[in-house]
This record gives structure tokens, C-alpha cells and sequence, in this order.
């Protein structure tokens, strides 16, 4: 236990990196269960608990993320204190009752899109109902510290803490339990967070443009002159189990380094396998911490190589893919996708949002129906629609590498298939442009340009910051029969499960472009959510990061 909190001691301090500690973890928890026995005696002889104290971590209710949540569950492992995990989609209930049941010192609370954030906010509203006095702290990519000074701190009387990521986690535990150092810490952050929700109040307003100016406005396209191609294949195609082989050169490595806390360039790293070539790609890292780092960054990859290699000749991960190109048109903000080419019967409709944050100069303000033809130009149009997972049968290993007490396997094979769907999405979206489409028939292979996205079209995933909205996942799995052909799932926020799952649409137009909608009125809300059929509370909830008025 000593050398662990010499281990989280250097990685607090930036001194070690995230694989090694959670490499170190792997040693340590694996001695722990031979002696585990020999401890459970001394408690018991003692009633003594060895540990720091007790921390309860959980993904709230409608998320299934859950990386970065039990990367910080090795860290404080590390650093000697009890985490109890109780998983993903947990409802505020469980968290709370097993609170009290296992008396904990601290909850942790994680989630990574947007509608989880109303669910942390529920938490604490709830802690402070039942009179909580435990300290509350979330983390999770969409959560920021602003979000959790104006909208969940206010919430609940005990302290609330947003900590930004795992290198942070345990100083944020240590000081919320230190006898002599909580108040400092306490009324140091309570400041902080009251300057930056008087910082956020005293904001200067964002402009909104009425919605009907800000439609008028529209990107626009000259339909008339258009060439637009008609797919190659319509309708609903299905991939059981794609090549694990295939897959993997698609793979975007930027993100692998980021969830593993290696941020950083590590360009031309697949190609040193020698100790010369070694050598010679290490000195373009001058600094002492830059060449620690990419010599660390260069012991994940080849451990991800090694990892890659055993799921696909152990077939771990079974990745599904199933997509739809269909006839299309818009109306309004809306897009319109028909049941087949006579273009009479409506299958479903997509409710796109519109920019409408104005500022001088600013000439257009976009949706994603303006890239496909309306109704009124006569011109027949199209759309795709995707979900990709390469999650299916990753319980099965995760268990196994948790009873292994192995940790760092368990986290690898998670970043590793998040990376595998991510990358199935480009290799189908490539596919699907070169021959299922067949817009780009002459398009090659390469990753460069996918990265950089240097090809016609786009695939923006729902909850991308061009269609912010989860809850439209609904019509786009309905369309494609995602649940019954590829056995991916949505949970009540529109988490999609297996984790490591990605859907959206594809726009196929020259001109089509990913843009961000920011904050938008309460007239298009209205008007979104009338066309959604549902009420404006309704629809405040599932964007509640794009409202301007809030
Ligand atoms: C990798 C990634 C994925 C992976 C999954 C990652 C995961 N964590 O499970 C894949 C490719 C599967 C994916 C899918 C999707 N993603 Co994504 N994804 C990302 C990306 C690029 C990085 C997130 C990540 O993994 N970071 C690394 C991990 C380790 O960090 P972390 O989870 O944040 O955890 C750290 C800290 O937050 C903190 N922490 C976390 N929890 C807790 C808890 C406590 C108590 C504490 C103390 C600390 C703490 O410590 C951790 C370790 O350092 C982000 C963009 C970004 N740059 O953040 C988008 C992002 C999160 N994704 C997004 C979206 C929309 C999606 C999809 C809905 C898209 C779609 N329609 O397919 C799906 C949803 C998948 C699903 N199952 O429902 C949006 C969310 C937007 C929103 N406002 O809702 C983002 C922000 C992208 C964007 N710019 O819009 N995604």
C-alpha cells in the first residue's frame, strides 16, 4: 500500500502516467486477493479499515460511458481508498440507498452526453431532500465546472466538486476527507464557483435571431443546377460481423492517447518496430517530458497492438453495422424520408435544429436540411442513415479481466473497441460514398484524409454539436430496425448500448458541411417542439445546453 500512494503521489504530480499507474494497480490488486485472507483477519482481529475511505462512483441513470469513470475508480484504488462501483445506468434510488447502506464518505457521479447532466442536477436536488452530508463530485466529458456551479451546486448545501479528470481525482478526495484541510479547500472552491456563476449571469446575452430570419437566412443551395446521384443500393443493408482486420486500419489513434491522459503528437509511431527506428522517432521529443510521454505513448501502442491482434483471433468483439439509403426531401427545418421512390408516403421525419446566434456580419445560419433538396424544388433527393457496434460480447472479457483483478486489460479492451466503432463508422461511411452511394467512386483509402475529413459528405452523429438533439436516435433506429438487426439498444436518455456504439446520418451533398448550432430561442424550441409532438418542457430537457434563455 506504501509504494501505491508513491504511485498516486508521482501520477498527481505528473511524474508517472496513466498506464503505468494503472499497470501498477494491476500488481498491486493482484497481491492484495493472495492476501486478502490475512487482511480480512487483522480487520476483524483489529476493527480497524485499512482504507482512506469510502467512495461510491456511478453512471447515472441513461448512460452507459463508463471509461473514465472506472479509470478514476484505479486511481483512488491507488490511493487507498474503498470504491464502491455500482456500474452504468444507475438510478438516483440505487445511489443514494447504497449511500447510506454502505455509509460512504463521497459519491462520484459520471456521464458523458448532454441529457446526463439534467440527471446530476436530479441527484443533487435529491441529496439535499433527504439530507445528505456527504461531499458530491461529477466528472464525465460533457460536465464542466461551469455547468456545476450554475445548475448542480446551487442544488445541494454540502460541497459539490467537478473534477475535470482522473490526475485530479485523488487530490480532490484527499482534500474533501482531510480533517485539517477541508475547509480551506471547501470554501476555496464554493468561491470559485460562486465568481463563476456571477461570471455567467453578468455574461453578455447571446444575440438570437428570430427563428423566421434566421430560416430566411438558410444555407442555400441552387437545387435547379444540381447533380444529385441516386445510391446504388436503397434500403436497409446489414453487417453480421464484419473484419476486425478491416476495421482496424480505420483507426483514429488521437483519442486512444487522450483517454489513456497521453495527449500528444505521436505521428509515424506504427512504423517503428526496430531500436534504431525506435531511437530515431524518440528524438523529436526535446523535452524530458515529452520523451517520457511518447515512450510511454509507444508502450500503449504496441500493448494495443498486442490487445488488437488477440480480439481478432480470439473473434472478443463482433462488429454489426447497419445502414439505410432512402429517398428524401426537406420541408422547413425538417427532413422528410419516404417510404420508397413514388415519394407519397412519409416512413419518418428527422427535426433539424437551426443556428440562430447572431452577430454582425453573420450571413448564414445553418441546419442540416439545407443540404437536402425541399419538397419544392421537385429535384429527388436522398438520405443515409447508420449504427455501427463493435461492443457485442465485451461483458463477457471485461468480467473475466475484472475477476482477474486486471484493470488495465479490462480499460484497454474498452478504449480499443470505442476506437473500433468509431473507425467502423468511417470505414462504412467510406463504403457507402465509394460504392453503396457511388457518389465518390474514384475515392481511395486513406487516412490522412479521413482524419481530416478531406472527402464529399458528412455523417454527423446524433448529439453532435450540428444535431444536438439525443432523442432523435429514436426515429433513426426505428427507420433502420437498429434494436432487431444489429442488437443495439437506447436506454430512456437515448444512450446507445453496447458503449462502444455510434449512429447518425449521412448527407451526401458537394456543399454539405459539420457546424455547430450553439444557442438557440424559445420561438424555435416551440416550434421543435410542436413538430416533435411533444411539450416545450419536454424538448427543453433533451437540449438543455443549447438554450439561450436559461
Ligand atoms: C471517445 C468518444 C466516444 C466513444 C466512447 C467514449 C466513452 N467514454 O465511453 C464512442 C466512439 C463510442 C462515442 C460514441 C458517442 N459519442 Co462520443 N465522444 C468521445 C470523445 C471523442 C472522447 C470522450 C472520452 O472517451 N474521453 C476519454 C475518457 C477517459 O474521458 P472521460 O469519459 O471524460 O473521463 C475522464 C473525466 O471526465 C473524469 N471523469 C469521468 N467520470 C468521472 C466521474 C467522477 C466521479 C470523477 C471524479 C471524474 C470523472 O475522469 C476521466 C478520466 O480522466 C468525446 C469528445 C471529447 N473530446 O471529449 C465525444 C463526445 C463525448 N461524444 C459525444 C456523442 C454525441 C457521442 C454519441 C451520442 C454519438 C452518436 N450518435 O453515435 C455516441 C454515444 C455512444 C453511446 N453508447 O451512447 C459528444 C457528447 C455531446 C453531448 N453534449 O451530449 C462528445 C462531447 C463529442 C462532441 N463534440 O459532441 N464517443
Amino acid at each position: 500500500m506504501d509504494g501505491m500512494n508513491v504511485v498516486g503521489d508521482l501520477f498527481g504530480d505528473g511524474k508517472m502516467f496513466l498506464p503505468q499507474v494503472v499497470k501498477t494497480a494491476r500488481v498491486m490488486k493482484k497481491a492484495v486477493a493472495i492476501l486478502q485472507p490475512i487482511i480480512e483477519k487483522e480487520k476483524a482481529s483489529t476493527g480497524a479499515s485499512s482504507s482512506n475511505g469510502k467512495i461510491l462512483m456511478a453512471t447515472v441513470k441513461g448512460d452507459v460511458h463508463d471509461i473514465g469513470k472506472n479509470i478514476v475508480g484505479v486511481i483512488l484504488g491507488c490511493n487507498n481508498y474503498e470504491v464502491i462501483d455500482l456500474g452504468v445506468m444507475v438510478p438516483t434510488e440505487k445511489i443514494l440507498q447504497e449511500a447510506i447502506d454502505q455509509k460512504v464518505d463521497i459519491i462520484g457521479l459520471s456521464g458523458l452526453i448532454t441529457p446526463s447532466l439534467e440527471e446530476m442536477v436530479n441527484v443533487a436536488k435529491e441529496m439535499k431532500n433527504r439530507n445528505f452530508e456527504v461531499p458530491l463530485m461529477v466528472g464525465g466529458a460533457t460536465t464542466s465546472k461551469v455547468h456545476t456551479a450554475v445548475k448542480i451546486e446551487p442544488q445541494y448545501t454540502e460541497p459539490v466538486i467537478h473534477v475535470k479528470d482522473a490526475s485530479k481525482s485523488a487530490q480532490v478526495v484527499s482534500a474533501l476527507l482531510s480533517k485539517t484541510g477541508k475547509a480551506a479547500f471547501v470554501n476555496k472552491t464554493k468561491e470559485e464557483y460562486a465568481a463563476l456563476r456571477e461570471r455567467n449571469a453578468n455574461k453578455r446575452p447571446v444575440v438570437i435571431a428570430p427563428i423566421s430570419k434566421a430560416r430566411e437566412k438558410g444555407f442555400k443551395i441552387d437545387w435547379s443546377q444540381d447533380q444529385i446521384c441516386t445510391p446504388n443500393t436503397m434500403g436497409i443493408q446489414v453487417f453480421d460481423d464484419y473484419s476486425i482486420a478491416e476495421i482496424r486500419k480505420f483507426i483514429d489513434w488521437t483519442f486512444f492517447y487522450q483517454a489513456w491522459n497521453l495527449t500528444g503528437n505521436y505521428d509515424g509511431i506504427e512504423t517503428v518496430t526496430t531500436a534504431q527506428q525506435e531511437t530515431e522517432w524518440l528524438k523529436k521529443y526535446k523535452t524530458e517530458n515529452a520523451l517520457a510521454k511518447a515512450k510511454e505513448a509507444l508502450k500503449l501502442w504496441r500493448d494495443a497492438q498486442a490487445m488488437l491482434d488477440k480480439i481478432e483471433r480470439d473473434k472478443m468483439l463482433t462488429p454489426k453495422a447497419v445502414f439505410g439509403l432512402f429517398p428524401a426531401n426537406s420541408e422547413g427545418d425538417d427532413v422528410i424520408v419516404y417510404t420508397d421512390e413514388s415519394r407519397t408516403i412519409e416512413k419518418t421525419r428527422f427535426h433539424q435544429i437551426r443556428e440562430q446566434q447572431d452577430k454582425p456580419g453573420k450571413e448564414t445560419f445553418h441546419a442540416l436540411s439545407d443540404f437536402i433538396a425541399p419538397v419544392s424544388s421537385g429535384v429527388k433527393d436522398y438520405i443515409g442513415g447508420f449504427a455501427v457496434t463493435s461492443g457485442i460480447g465485451i461483458e463477457k472479457w471485461e468480467k473475466a479481466y475484472m475477476d482477474d483483478h486486471d484493470d488495465f486489460s479490462a480499460i484497454m479492451l474498452k478504449s480499443l473497441a470505442d476506437r473500433l466503432a468509431e473507425a467502423f463508422a468511417e470505414l462504412l461511411h467510406f463504403r457507402v460514398r465509394k460504392e453503396f452511394w457511388g457518389y465518390a467512386p474514384d475515392e481511395d483509402f486513406n487516412t490522412d484524409n479521413f482524419i481530416r475529413e478531406r472527402y464529399r459528405g458528412i455523417r454527423p452523429a446524433l448529439g453532435y454539436p450540428a444535431c444536438p438533439d439525443h432523442s432523435e436516435k429514436r426515429s433513426l433506429f426505428d427507420l433502420m430496425e437498429v434494436e432487431k438487426n444489429v442488437g443495439i439498444t437506447l436506454t430512456e436518455h437515448f444512450s446507445m448500448y453496447p458503449n462502444a456504439s455510434v449512429s447518425g446520418l449521412y448527407f451526401a451533398h458537394p456543399k454539405a458541411m459539420y457546424f455547430g448550432i450553439g444557442k438557440i430561442g424559445k420561438d424555435q424550441v416551440e416550434d421543435l417542439a410542436q413538430r416533435k409532438g411533444i411539450s416545450t418542457d419536454e424538448m427543453e430537457k433533451w437540449i438543455p445546453i443549447n438554450l439561450s434563455y436559461r
